[in-house]
C-alpha cells in the first residue's frame, strides 16, 4: 500500500496496539503529526517533553505495557533526556519517537539538528536512526520488542523529515530481525537445585525483592515462595507492593530509610534470595560490611547484574517468574527444610522493638508523615489504587508509612531520583487506568519542576488527586544539611507562599485546597476524594524540621542505622540548633564519628 513515511509510523504504532502517546510537535515530526487526526491512537499534548516522558513511564508502570512519546528534533529531544535516563535505570518499557533533520543535514548543524541517538545512548536499550522508509515499520516493531522483553527498558527511534515524507510501499513487519536478541527466560536447572537446597537448608534466610518481580508478573509465586518455605520477604523501593504489606511475612523496605528489621535481617542472614534486585548502593550501604555472613543466590533476566557489586554463591539468569516457579517445582515434595521458629522469633521481637515511629502534637505543625499516612489510610479505605510521588523526604515517607497490598499499585524513580517526576507520571498512569485512584504526593521542591503539565492534565481531563508536602524547602538536602554540614542550611528555602498553590490551581482551573492542622487533614481529604472529574491540588503545609528515619548515612554500614534524631544526637553529641520551623542557631554538634560521616554519595 502507497503511503508515506509518516502514516507509516502511525500504522506500525497501531500494529502494536498502542492507544495512547504522549508527545511535543515541532518542525521535524510535524510529518507524523498530520496522520494523528486520522488515527485511533489518543495523543495527549504535553507542555515539556520531559513531561511527555515521564508520562510514558508513568503509563507503562501502571500497566505494564510499553509507554510511548514522541518528539521533535534538537530540543524536543534532548528535552526528553532525563526522562530516558530514568526508564533505563528503573527498566521501564518506553519506546521514543524522535524527528531529525533530512538525511542530507544530518552532521550539518541544521536548525534543531542534535544527534540524539549519540546522545541517548548510554541511558537507552537500543536506538537507531532509520534512513530509509521500508525499515521504519522493522524499527518500530523491533523498538516495541526490545522495550518490552528481557529486561524492560527505553528504546528510541528516530525519524529525520525526509524519511517521513518520503511515499513507499508499505508493508508491515512480519518477523523480527534481531538475531543477537535472546533473552534467557527459565533459570538454568542445576543451579536452581542449588538455589533450592540453600533455600531449604539456611538457618537465616531472607528473599530480597526487587522491581524485577513487578515487571515479570512474578508475585503470586514470591508469596508462594515464601508462605511455603517461611522465609521473610524484604521489598525494595522499586518493588513496593509486589508482597502485600499486611502479610506477616512482610518485613518491610529495606535501604537507606528501610524499616529497621527489615535492614538488619538481611544484615544478619545467612542466605539472601535475590529477585530482580540489583544490589544498589542505597541498599547496601557500605558494601564491604552488607550482609557479611550470607551466602547469595542472585535470580536476574540481565546477566550483567549478577555479581556486578556483590559476590554470588549460586547465578540464575532467567526470568523472576519463570524463576520463581521453576523453585517450587524443585521444592515441590521436599522435605521441610530446618525448623525457622527461632528466626522467627529473633525477627518478630525486632518488628516490637523496632516500629517505625512518629508523632504528631495535637496543636500543630502539622507533620508530612501524619498527611501522607492519612492519604494512605484514604486511598487503602476505598479499595486501594495508584500512589506515585517525587523524589526527596516525601517519597520516603510514602513508601514506608503506606500500605501497598498490589504490585503496580506504587510508582516513584528510583534510580536515577529524578524531581519533577511524580506530576507528569502520575498522569500516564491515570491515562493508563482511568479506572483507578491516582494520588500524586509531591515535594514542593519536586512539584516545581514541572508544575505546568497540571495544564495537561486539566485539558486532557485527567483526575489526579495532587497532594503537595510543603515544606517550603527541598527538604531531604535539608536534612542533610542539619546532619553532615552543621546545619549550615544553604539554598534549600523555597517558601512556602511562592508560588501561592491554591491560586496555582485557580490559574489551571483545578479545585484547590489548603491544610496546615492536623485536625484538618481528614476532612481535608474527603474534600478532595470527592472531586473525580479534574485534576486537585492539596496544598498541605508541614513542619520543614522533620527527618526521614531510620537512616543509613550514605557510605556508612547498615549496622550504623539510625532510628531517631535523639539517638542520633546522642552518637554525634550536640542537639539541633533551630526550633520547629526556624533553621539556623549556632552549631552545637561535636564532630562527627567517621564512620557516619557522609561518604562520597548523593542525595
Ligand atoms: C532533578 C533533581 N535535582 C536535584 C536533586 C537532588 N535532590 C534530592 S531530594 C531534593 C529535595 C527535594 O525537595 P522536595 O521535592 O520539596 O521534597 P522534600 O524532600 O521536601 O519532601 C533534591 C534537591 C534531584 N534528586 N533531582
Amino acid at each position: 500500500m502507497e503511503m508515506t513515511g509518516a502514516k507509516a509510523v502511525l500504522k506500525a504504532l497501531e500494529n502494536e496496539g498502542v492507544e495512547v502517546m504522549f508527545g511535543h510537535p515541532g518542525g521535524a515530526i510535524l510529518p507524523a503529526y498530520d496522520p494523528m487526526i486520522d488515527s485511533s491512537i489518543r495523543h495527549m499534548l504535553a507542555r515539556h517533553e520531559q513531561g511527555a516522558g515521564h508520562m510514558a513511564e508513568g503509563y507503562a508502570h501502571a500497566t505494564g505495557r510499553v509507554g510511548v512519546c514522541m518528539a521533535t528534533s534538537g530540543p524536543g529531544g534532548t528535552n526528553l533526556v532525563t526522562a530516558l535516563a530514568d526508564a533505563y535505570m528503573d527498566s521501564i518499557p518506553v519506546v521514543a519517537i524522535t524527528g531529525q533533520v533530512p538525511t542530507g543535514a544530518v552532521g550539518g548543524d541544521a536548525f534543531q539538528e542534535a544527534d540524539i541517538t549519540g546522545i541517548t545512548m548510554p541511558i537507552t536499550k537500543h536506538n537507531e536512526m532509520v534512513t530509509d522508509p521500508h525499515r521504519i515499520a522493522g524499527a518500530i516493531r523491533e523498538a516495541f520488542h526490545i522495550a518490552s522483553t528481557g529486561r524492560p527498558g527505553p528504546v528510541l527511534v528516530d525519524l529525520p523529515k525526509d524519511v517521513l515524507n518520503a511515499t513507499f510501499d508499505y508493508e508491515p513487519a512480519e518477523r523480527l530481525q534481531l538475531p543477537g536478541y535472546k533473552p534467557t527466560t527459565r533459570g538454568h536447572s542445576k543451579m536452581v537445585r542449588e538455589a533450592a537446597r540453600l533455600m531449604r537448608s539456611a538457618e537465616r534466610p531472607v528473599l530480597y525483592v526487587g522491581g524485577g518481580i513487578v515487571k515479570a508478573g512474578g508475585h503470586e509465586a514470591l508469596r508462594e515462595l515464601s508462605e511455603r518455605l517461611e522465609i521473610p520477604v524484604v521489598t525494595t523501593l522499586m518493588a513496593r507492593g509486589a508482597m502485600p504489606d499486611s502479610h506477616p511475612n512482610h518485613l518491610g523496605m529495606p535501604g537507606m530509610h528501610g524499616h529497621w528489621t527489615a535492614v538488619t535481617a538481611m544484615q544478619k542472614s545467612d542466605l539472601l534470595v535475590a529477585l530482580g534486585s540489583r544490589f544498589d548502593d542505597r541498599v547496601t550501604g557500605r558494601l564491604d560490611a552488607f550482609a557479611p555472613d550470607a551466602r547469595i543466590v542472585h535470580v536476574d533476566i540481565d546477566p550483567a547484574e549478577i555479581g556486578k557489586n556483590r559476590m554470588v554463591d549460586v547465578p540464575i539468569v532467567g526470568d523472576c517468574r519463570v524463576v520463581a516457579e521453576q523453585l517450587l517445582e524443585a521444592l515441590d515434595g521436599e522435605r521441610a527444610g530446618v525448623d525457622r521458629g527461632p528466626w522467627w522469633e529473633t525477627l518478630r521481637t525486632w518488628q516490637t522493638q523496632h516500629p517505625l515511629r512518629r508523632e504528631q502534637p495535637e496543636e500543630g505543625p502539622l507533620k508530612p508523615q501524619t498527611a501522607i499516612a492519612a492519604i494512605g489510610e484514604r486511598l487503602n479505605a476505598e479499595g486501594g489504587g495508584v500512589v506515585v510521588t517525587g523524589v526527596g523526604q516525601h517519597q520516603m515517607w510514602a513508601a514506608q508509612l503506606i500500605d501497598y497490598e498490589q504490585p503496580r499499585s506504587w510508582i516513584n524513580s528510583g534510580g536515577l531520583g529524578t524531581m519533577g517526576f511524580c506530576v507528569p507520571a502520575a498522569i500516564g498512569a491515570k491515562a493508563g487506568r482511568p479506572g483507578d485512584r491516582v494520588v500524586a504526593i509531591d515535594g514542593d521542591g519536586s512539584f516545581q519542576m514541572t508544575l505546568q503539565e497540571l495544564a495537561t492534565a486539566k485539558t486532557e481531563n485527567i483526575p489526579v488527586v495532587f497532594c503537595v508536602i510543603n515544606n517550603g524547602s527541598l527538604g531531604m538536602v535539608r536534612q542533610w544539611q542539619e546532619l553532615f554540614y552543621d546545619e549550615r542550611f544553604s539554598q534549600i528555602d523555597l517558601g512556602f507562599e511562592v508560588p501561592d498553590l491554591t491560586k496555582l490551581a485557580d490559574a489551571f482551573g483545578c479545585p484547590g485546597f489548603r491544610c496546615d492542622d492536623p485536625a484538618d487533614v481528614a476532612a481535608t481529604l474527603d474534600k478532595a476524594f470527592a472531586v473525580t472529574d479534574s485534576p486537585i491540588i492539596v496544598d498541605f503545609r508541614c513542619d520543614i524540621t522533620e527527618k526521614v528515619f531510620p537512616m543509613v548515612p550514605a557510605g556508612a554500614s547498615n549496622d550504623d542505622i539510625i532510628e531517631s534524631a535523639e539517638q542520633w544526637y546522642a552518637q554525634v553529641g550536640g542537639g539541633p540548633a533551630g526550633g520547629a520551623g526556624e533553621p539556623g542557631g549556632e552549631p552545637t554538634r561535636s564532630e562527627i564519628p567517621e564512620h557516619l560521616r557522609e561518604g562520597e554519595n548523593v542525595v
